[in-house]
This record gives structure tokens, sequence and C-alpha cells, in this order.
């Protein structure tokens, strides 16, 4: 391949990262046949929860008010608040304004009904492949919970698996912080458990999460943890944790992934917009990985306070795979701070980055702002090391970028990367 020089490098790397196919490695989208679930058009767009939290600051509206508006009534209130009387500078209204530039409308117009209109000629595959084309992302993971009837539905029929685009990733966050309302779906389900940590109920557990791992083909297990989780603790978390999750994954071969440092409805009249961040204790991950050598995690925190110390722990621990800049720190200047910082502790060994997008449209502007972070980044760190005379080649260059962009995830599966068993081009 090419070797690259310092007057090369940087439009070398900025092509390549661009060309690179994305596994978006934790999201909330759903391919179509999820129906209902699979979000995508422009009042969806507009309706995000992050949105809906910013215009709250400028209201006065009471929020059950809010919620009582139809989703369209919802969205013109939010496109005049953060749009019309406010300029749309923040992560996120910067955003829909990206997604219209990207979709080739008229982001001078101002006009909600011109981009209604555009929507309106849209058909929710096409839209689907307009953008994984546009965006670059070839696979996606999605956020698939067993205990959401509406979702559970399409599972028991045999669904859920029609587009190999589509990944699914077995969500098992009340199994673990809410066991309370937890236990009585499971035995609606038909699994024989209690409220009491009982060797049946450890046997269901793991019943229940062997057979939905193996229905979804989950590629792992899923959880987000508040700041405060402990391990190991005399705890309900603990228990379900050693006795029942570790033991399923081992068991199916597949990763466990925590988010953690989130404190759930710290304002519960804003709904999904009404989650917090909080520090948390790294001391829970490095117990895990210590305990569970064989097991492998995937791990990303909220808080910008524990990202430095996480990142070392990843030195320690060849289990633990740090991804993703989670949420409050998707945002330009955390992603810039924490992906310089992740490559100078761990070099290539990271997935930098995950979407987390609800909204297909989403995938164009926060990968398409991603990507320009990492090509910046790796131009900084590949111009120090051209500057010691070695040489770096096109291929090098595309092969970090494989790796970043999706083969890290794939390999710490032990799986190889789905489109090229599609046989796609690279
Ligand atoms: O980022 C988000 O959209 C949050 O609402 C959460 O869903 C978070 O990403 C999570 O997966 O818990
Ligand atoms: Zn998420």
């Amino acid at each position: 391949g090419t070797t690259l020089h310092l007057h090369t490098i940087a439009d070398a790397v900025e092509t390549i990262v661009r060309q690179t196919p994305v596994t978006d490695m934790h999201t909330h989208l759903f391919a179509s046949e999820f129906e209902s679930l699979c979000l995508w058009e422009l009042d969806d767009l507009l309706t995000y929860h992050y949105l809906i939290s910013e215009t709250f600051r400028w209201i006065d509206m009471p929020y059950e008010q809010f919620w009582s508006l139809s989703k369209r009534e919802q969205a013109d209130l939010i496109w005049r608040t953060l749009f019309v009387e406010h300029s749309p500078i923040s992560e996120a209204a910067s955003g829909v304004l990206n997604v219209f530039r990207q979709l080739g409308l008229d982001t001078s117009s101002r006009d909600l009904q011109t981009y209604r209109d555009a929507w309106a000629r849209m058909t929710v595959d096409g839209h689907i492949d307009d953008v994984m084309r546009t965006a670059g992302v070839r696979d996606i993971v999605m956020t698939n919970d067993p205990l959401d009837a509406s979702e559970r539905a399409t599972w028991e029929r045999g669904g859920g698996k029609g587009d190999p685009r589509f990944h699914a990733a077995l969500r098992v966050d009340p199994l673990l912080n809410d066991w309370d309302n937890a236990w009585p779906q499971l035995a609606g389900l038909g699994y024989r458990v209690s409220a009491d940590w009982t060797e049946e109920t450890v046997r269901e557990v793991r019943r229940f999460l062997g057979e939905w791992i193996d229905r979804m083909d989950a590629l792992y297990l899923a959880v987000s943890m508040p700041g405060d989780f402990v391990y190991p603790a005399t705890d309900h978390r603990t228990r379900m944790i050693d006795e029942a999750m570790v033991p399923a994954c081992q068991e199916a071969g597949i990763p466990f992934a925590l988010m953690i440092g989130v404190r759930r409805r710290v304002n519960p009249g804003l709904q999904l917009a009404g989650d917090m961040s909080m520090k948390s204790d790294v001391g829970a991950v490095e117990s895990l990985c210590r305990a569970y050598p064989e097991q492998k995690f995937l791990i990303t925190m909220l808080a910008r306070e524990n990202q430095h110390e996480l990142a070392v722990l990843a030195r320690k621990f060849r289990n633990l795979m740090v991804f993703g800049c989670w949420w409050f720190l998707h945002i330009e200047s955390m992603v810039r701070e924490m992906t310089e910082m992740r490559l100078e502790l761990l070099g290539l060994s990271v997935i930098p980055q995950h979407s987390d997008c609800r909204i297909f449209g989403q995938l164009l502007y926060k990968w398409e702002y991603s990507r320009r972070i990492i090509a910046q980044t790796l131009i900084q760190k590949y111009t120090r090391v051209l500057e010691t005379g070695w040489t770096v080649t096109e291929d090098d260059v595309r092969r970090d970028c494989a790796d970043l962009f999706g083969g890290n995830f794939w390999r710490f599966l032990g799986k190889p990367v789905p489109a090229v068993e599609r046989g796609e081009a690279r």
C-alpha cells in the first residue's frame, strides 16, 4: 500500500475513516419488522428525549400537559422552541440540522412543513437503506427487552431476524434493578420464580436468560446500572450476577455489557428525559474482571470522572473492553477528550464509539460527528509516529480503522465480521 507522509496523512486518514463501515454496537433502533418500535419519522426525530429536556429549559408548560399533546404537537413545540426562538447549537439540536443536510433538504428554510413533506415521500425501508448507506453503518445492534410485550410478540412469532444487518442484545435491567416488578412478569411468562432467591428461582432465571439468548441470537447480555452499583456485595445484584447472569453468558459464550452510572428518574415529570448521570465505583468492574477472567465484559460509564480510571483498568484486564461515549458524554468536547485519552492509554484496542440512536436519521449526524473527531485524533497520533521516521501505509490505516469501527467488537465476541460473511465488499 501507499506510504503516507506528514503532508498526506491527514487527507488519507479522513478519507479512510469516512469509508470504513461501522458496526454500531449499542443502539435503540429496531429493524422495520418490529413495526411501531421502529422509529424513523420526522416527529420521532424532533421528540428525541434529549431534545425534550432541552425544550423544558425554555417553556413553562406543566409536564402533564406536554405529555398529553400528540407527538406531532410535541414536535411542533420543540421545533418552535429550540429551532425558531433560539439557535439550535446543542449537540442534539444541531444534529437534526445535520440530518436534514445529509438527506439533501434545504436547512435554510426553517419551514417544518417542507421537512414533513420530504418525509411523506419516504418509505421506512427505503429510508433505513439510505441512512445506513450514507452513514456507512453496516451492522446495528439493537436493545432487546423480552419483558416488553410489544417487542416480545415479534420474537415469539419467530420474527426479529429477517434483516441480517440487525443484531440483538438481550437487555436485562429489570432483573437486576427492579426484581420486585420483574419476578411477577417472569412468573407470568411461565417461569417458576418467586420473590425469594430460591434454588428454583435461580434455575428458572437461568432458563429464561438461556432461552432468550437463543431465541434472539443475542450477541451479548446488557444492563444499565446506577452509579451506586457495588460488587461484590451481599445483595440481590451480586447473587443475580454470580448465580444467573455470568453462568448464562458463559454457557452461551457471550460478553456481559454493563453501562454504569445512571440515576433513573431524578425528575420523573420528564419521563425518559428525566435520568441523570452519577459517579461510580470502578472497583466493581475490577472485581468482576478479576472474579471471572474467562468472562468478557463490555463496559461504558456515564460520569466523565470515571473515564480515566476505567481506561487504566482496561490495561489490567484483557477481558474488559471499553466502549463508546455514552449519552451525556456523546457531545463534541467529551468525545474528543475521551477518544484522545483512550487511544493514548490503550492504543487501538478500544471501541471508541456507539451511537445510542433511537431514530434512524440520527445515525447520520452521530456517526458523521464521531468519525470527524476520531479522524482528527488519529491524524495527531499518526503524525507523532511519522515524525520518528516510522512508516505508515494506507493499508495500516485501513486495518486500524477497521478495528476501531467494528473489528474490535467482533473479535472480542469471538465472531467473524458479519458483513464479510455476507460477502459484501469490505
Ligand atoms: O442514551 C439514551 O438514549 C438513554 O435514554 C438510555 O437508553 C441509555 O442509552 C441506556 O441504554 O440505558
Ligand atoms: Zn442506550
